[in-house]
This record gives structure tokens, C-alpha cells and sequence, in this order.
């Protein structure tokens, strides 16, 4: 049976979220585990498979799967839904390229954007966050969703993130609507709320 190790109020929440949108595989375990945190808080879990604590990060059959737009795909593809349009449907490239997009673009640009770092090579290989943010304002154009007209696990990576940095929000345009779409969702309040109280009892227990 995999094993999803989640560690509560963290990137990992993301994943939470989607199992909720996936409706709960009965075959999917979810251990909650510690992680150290940039406030100082928590610490590296011995139960945490991550070689480098991290989370999240799935275990099946002796494989890991790490990195949140990695473990979209293979969730998605594990436990078929209209969350992601399969291998050969119409789609697909969009969707596997809004997932690399956001790891291997947008989250560093709005990291060194958040940190203040402005460098010439770095922006030569990422652009920057008003370009990003240019690019996401362009999909949803005249569409309520990235990919279309349904919600997509590209609208709960991409958007809940926006929703995280929500500064990144621009005052105009479509993207304060959409973060809302995608925010008003049963599986990101089951998610918060399960997290919530995860979070207190540990804290409690202290
Ligand atoms: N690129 C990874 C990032 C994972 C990550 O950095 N997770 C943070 C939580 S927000 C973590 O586990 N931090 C603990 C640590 O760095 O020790 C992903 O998207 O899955």
C-alpha cells in the first residue's frame, strides 16, 4: 500500500488537498510527520523517509516519489479523476507543462522575489516574477481555469500558491478570482482544518 508522509501547514498541503480531491483512496495511507521549519520550530522526523526530511513524499513498493509536481503526476495517474487529462487527451502537454512550469520557474522567481535577490544570470535563465505572473494572467485570459473550463491539480498547485504569497495577487486582472475558485473548495478546508488541528495537538503535547 503506498504511504503518504504529510507533514501538517507545510508545501506538503498541497497533496493533502489533492488525496481530498482524489476522494480518500482507500488504498493510499497518510502518516503525518515533523519537519523543521523556518520559524525554528519542528524538527527532521526519524519516521520521514525523505533523505533530507523533507515533505512531501510517498513511498509504494520500494519507490519514492518527491517533489509535489512529480507526486500530481503519479497520483493522478494512480487514481484516475477529471483532475488531470490522461496520456494522449487533449491537455495533457499543457497540464505536465504548468506542473514543471511552477517547480522549475515560478516558485524560485517568487522565493528570490520574497528574499529581495535580483541578479542578471538568474533572471537570464527564470525571467521574473512579474513574468510569471504575466504568464498566468495570459492562460486565464478568457478561460476560468488553467487549462480550460474545469478545475485542474495545475489550478491547485499554481493557484494555491498564489493564495500562499498573496502578494503575488495583482490588483487587477483575472487571477484574484481564480485564487478564490480554487481556494472555495471542500478538499483545501478539509485539508486546513485537518492540519489545524493536527498542529494544535502537537503543540499541546509539547
Ligand atoms: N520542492 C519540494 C519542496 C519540499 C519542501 O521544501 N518542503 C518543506 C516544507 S514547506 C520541508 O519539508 N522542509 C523541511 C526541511 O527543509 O527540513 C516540493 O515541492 O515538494
Amino acid at each position: 500500500m503506498p504511504t503518504f508522509y504529510h507533514a501538517p501547514h507545510s508545501r506538503s498541503t498541497a497533496i493533502l488537498t489533492l488525496v481530498h480531491e482524489l476522494g480518500d483512496p482507500a488504498d493510499l495511507d497518510i502518516v503525518r510527520i515533523d519537519i523543521r521549519r523556518g520559524d525554528g520550530s519542528g524538527a527532521s522526523d526519524p519516521a520521514n523517509p525523505h533523505p533530507e526530511g523533507k515533505a512531501p513524499v510517498i513511498v509504494d513498493a520500494g519507490d519514492m516519489i518527491r517533489e509535489r509536481a512529480a507526486i500530481i503526476v503519479w497520483l493522478t495517474e494512480r487514481y484516475p479523476s477529471d483532475l488531470a487529462p490522461n496520456a494522449g487527451e487533449k491537455g495533457r502537454g499543457p497540464f505536465l507543462s504548468w506542473l514543471a512550469w511552477y517547480a522549475g520557474v515560478m516558485e524560485p522567481v517568487a522565493i528570490l522575489d520574497y528574499l529581495k535577490i535580483e541578479n542578471e544570470d538568474l533572471k537570464a535563465t527564470f525571467r521574473d516574477l512579474p513574468t510569471a505572473v504575466q504568464r498566468v494572467e495570459e492562460a486565464l485570459a478568457d478561460r476560468p481555469y488553467l487549462l480550460g473550463d474545469t478545475y485542474s491539480a495545475a489550478d491547485l498547485l499554481v493557484g494555491g500558491a498564489f493564495a500562499f504569497f498573496s502578494q503575488m495577487i495583482p490588483e487587477t486582472g483575472p487571477i484574484r478570482a481564480w485564487v478564490d475558485r480554487c481556494q472555495d473548495r471542500d478538499s483545501v478546508r478539509r485539508a486546513g482544518t485537518e492540519d489545524a488541528e493536527w498542529m494544535a495537538r502537537m503543540s499541546s503535547s509539547a
